[in-house]
């Protein structure tokens, strides 16, 4: 950005602090809103990327909808020399996690532990490129939130209301939301949450609920009165509104989300919660509740960047928290990233989180004052896979440490892939056919074929060496000219979070440099007129050496596999455009393919996979059918069931179902009919074991007399499977 744009741009942030203090008055708040900033000149970004909770991996929704963007956009502002940190870490709180760890019979702090390093180590992976990679369990996060509960509670921000909780008398202690299952009062489904009915989607209250149970002791639970601090958003409304109304830049579907809010009206909100998983209320009358975790989330990333230039943080620390840069001495220096209004704050997130850092954090930093707001919330739609929402609980998912192993190294294909189809202004779904077109169709046949080209022909003609024959022609400036206009255009897009667009032009360089590859022809020129081949392949190496630089935010991995072949490192966006990067008579190193096709039977077996979840999902959601009424030992022990052998099977004339089966039950030779001709043919069963009850009344079917049963086992659906058992048994042998 020009200094001027700049200045125009701190002018209006402090205009819109004025507004928003004199709003504040306007509407007799009950706190006065002070916002003091401390000026300075530097300009710094502060980019955020949503905090994820650590109740289970990362799937490619969060990478497409957060982190890739997110990551794009702050190595570009590095390769352009921008002073930012990029700040994330997991989001440890909250319902979810206690939840979980008690599915998977774990303490929280354990199940925390687990999913913050497979989290971790997968952002790692994709080149997810945090300064730091923090945690809410953390001792300073604790310290921050709660200092920070503190300023607001000693400023009187909160209002102290009393409502009615549902509360277990066995589990001794309050159930949040989620913790309370009964039937939805709308669909009737017997397994609705709380706070929502997964049937039929609607968003219920727990009183809501018919026959409510808690899902701690399976006790029914009783209502009572509790009291916690609320922060009165509705007082609040005209300053939060001024704030976004100040941000008509950003895009129409999280100011359509704000809009949505204003108009129904904002109203208080508990900021505290009876739970004892969380950040302890730092307050007198508080024992048993913690924080709303949608209260010391955002906190976050300000503890985070306090953790980040803390010189006091152990070695071991630093490593827990995937510390990028060693912590600088002064531990004040957070304070730039946070409370000087030439610092530009980002937060990327999902559709789901707007109003929680649109109007819940704003109007927490502003109540505490002496914080920036944020200057832009990027927030993208959903990811779909394959036609289907992406769901953690039914298993439809891919999930990135899985896509590692399946595809080692090729992190920058999903990147690439995902940024093409971001979901950027609508929903956007995800395929594995698109997949593999984006790779062969886009990334080999485009870019990798034009840096491939380009570095081969160099090694055979010229010994890899950056030569120059014959003068520039006319074509050739021409490229040139052209070349200088990407970095500029794509700096544009990723700047406007439009990140689809800056990865198209970006790919544009590779076709400008197939395109003059193609209309220049050198492996045909190279037998007639060397001189002007070697200054093709001048051109065409100074296009490659931009495409090093230009594709480094999208494509890093490949970027500095290119950045290594050419012998070409340190360069940064600012050089970006010019067609000297190369000096004549610098060696290149030898050339390797940057990308390989991917074939249709690597897909299929994805596919597969996904199909595979998908049944055993159905499997899992299939309703069983109700318990039958007890019988007592002597009516079991009175069924004779034996191992047999099948030993012929036929149709039954006109029947659709029965088969007509000769067993041999060891004790003789005899007929069955069975009903299960729609599930297996004659010939495929001929040779089976089975079990069969021997001793079950003879009764005629279709004139034919059946002496016996076969067991089966039947789901909801119908499907039969035979009941026999898992080795080779002789024949007779008794089933009890
Ligand atoms: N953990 C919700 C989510 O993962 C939440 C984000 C917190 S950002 C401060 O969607
Ligand atoms: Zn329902």
């Amino acid at each position: 950005m020009p200094g001027s744009e700049k200045t125009e741009r701190l002018n209006i942030q402090i205009l819109n602090h004025q507004e928003l203090h004199l709003n504040a008055e306007k509407a007799h708040s009950r706190q006065e809103i002070i916002i003091h900033m401390k000026t300075d000149t530097a300009r710094r970004y502060t980019v955020t990327a949503a905090l994820p909770y650590t109740n289970g991996p990362v799937h490619i929704g969060h990478l497409a909808g957060v982190y890739v963007p997110a990551d794009i956009y702050v190595r570009y502002l590095r390769s352009k020399g921008e002073d930012v940190v990029f700040i994330c870490g997991s989001d440890e709180h909250g319902v979810p996690i206690t939840l979980k760890a008690k599915k998977e019979g774990i303490s929280p702090q354990q199940l925390v532990d687990k999913y913050h390093k497979i989290i971790g180590d997968s952002f790692l992976d994709f080149g997810i490129s945090f300064n730091i990679y923090h945690r809410t369990s953390s001792e300073t996060h604790h310290q921050t939130a709660s200092d920070f509960f503190k300023n607001l509670y000693d400023k009187g921000v909160f209002t102290e209301e009393e409502t009615e909780q549902y509360f277990d008398e066995k589990a001794n202690q309050f159930l949040a939301d989620r913790y309370i299952t009964g039937t939805c009062p709308h669909c009737n489904n017997e397994n609705a949450y709380g706070d929502q009915c997964e049937k039929c989607g609607s968003t219920l209250n727990a009183t809501d609920l018919i026959n409510p149970k808690s899902s701690l002791s399976g006790e029914p639970p009783v209502l009572r009165r509790t009291k916690n601090w609320f922060l009165p958003l509705d007082k609040m409304q005209s300053s939060i509104e001024s704030y976004i109304d100040s941000h008509p830049e950003w895009k129409p579907s999280v100011l359509g989300q704000c809009k949505s809010w204003f108009n129904t009206g904002l109203q208080s909100r508990a900021m505290t919660r009876d739970l004892d998983w969380g950040v302890k209320v730092p307050v007198k009358d508080a024992e048993g509740k913690v924080l709303y975790v949608w209260f010391d989330a955002p906190i976050g990333y300000i503890s985070a960047t306090k953790d980040l230039f803390n010189p006091q943080l152990s070695e071991a620390k630093k490593h827990e928290y995937y510390l990028d840069v060693a912590p600088k001495t002064d531990p004040s220096r957070w304070e730039n990233y946070w409370q000087k209004e030439s610092t530009k704050l980002v937060h990327f997130i999902g559709k789901d989180n707007i109003v929680f850092h649109c109007i819940i954090f704003p109007a927490m930093l502003m109540a505490h004052g002496g914080f920036i707001l944020a200057d832009h919330v990027p927030a993208n739609e959903f990811l779909n896979l394959e036609g289907d929402k992406i769901s953690t609980s039914r298993n439809w998912a891919v999930w990135l440490h899985e896509y590692l192993v399946d595809f080692p190294n090729k992190q920058d294909v999903l990147r690439y892939a995902l940024t093409a189809t971001a979901p950027e202004t609508k929903d956007n779904d995800f395929t594995w056919k698109d997949f593999q077109a984006r790779n062969n169709n886009e990334l080999v046949a485009i870019l990798g074929n034009f840096v491939n080209r380009v570095l081969v022909l160099s090694h055979k003609y010229f010994d890899g060496k950056v030569v120059m024959g014959s003068t520039f022609t006319e074509a050739d400036s021409q490229v040139f000219d052209e070349l200088k206009s990407y970095p500029q255009k794509i700096g544009e897009a990723i700047e406007n979070y439009r990140f689809r667009e800056a990865l198209a032009e970006l790919m544009n360089v590779a076709r400008l440099g197939n395109k003059y590859l193609a209309d220049a022809e050198p492996w045909k020129l190279i037998k007639t007129d060397e001189q002007r081949v070697k200054t093709i392949l001048h051109v065409a190496l100074q296009i490659t050496a931009n495409v090093a630089i230009l594709s480094a935010p999208f494509l890093p991995f490949t970027a500095d596999k290119l950045a290594n072949m050419l012998d070409l490192n340190g360069l940064g966006w600012n050089e970006a455009g010019r067609s000297d990067l190369l000096p004549l008579g610098h060696q290149l190193n030898e050339a390797a393919l940057l990308f390989d096709k991917i074939e249709d039977g690597i897909i299929e077996t994805q596919m597969q996979k996904l199909m595979d979840s998908k049944e055993a999902n159905q499997l899992a959601q299939s309703t069983v059918a109700e318990a039958k009424n007890n019988i007592n030992y002597d009516q079991f022990s009175a069924m004779d069931i034996r191992v047999g052998t099948i030993i012929g099977a036929q149709k039954v004339a006109k029947t659709k179902k029965l088969l007509k089966l000769t067993i041999d039950t060891g004790i003789d030779q005899r007929t069955v009919v069975s009903g299960i001709a729609e599930y297996f043919t004659p010939e495929a069963i001929v040779g089976h074991q089975v079990s069969i009850l021997v001793n079950l009344e003879p009764r005629e079917i279709k004139g034919i007399l059946s002496q016996g049963m076969i067991l089966m086992a039947e789901n909801s659906d119908g499907k039969l499977n035979f009941v026999r058992p898992t080795e080779a048994i002789s024949n007779g042998s008794v089933i009890a």
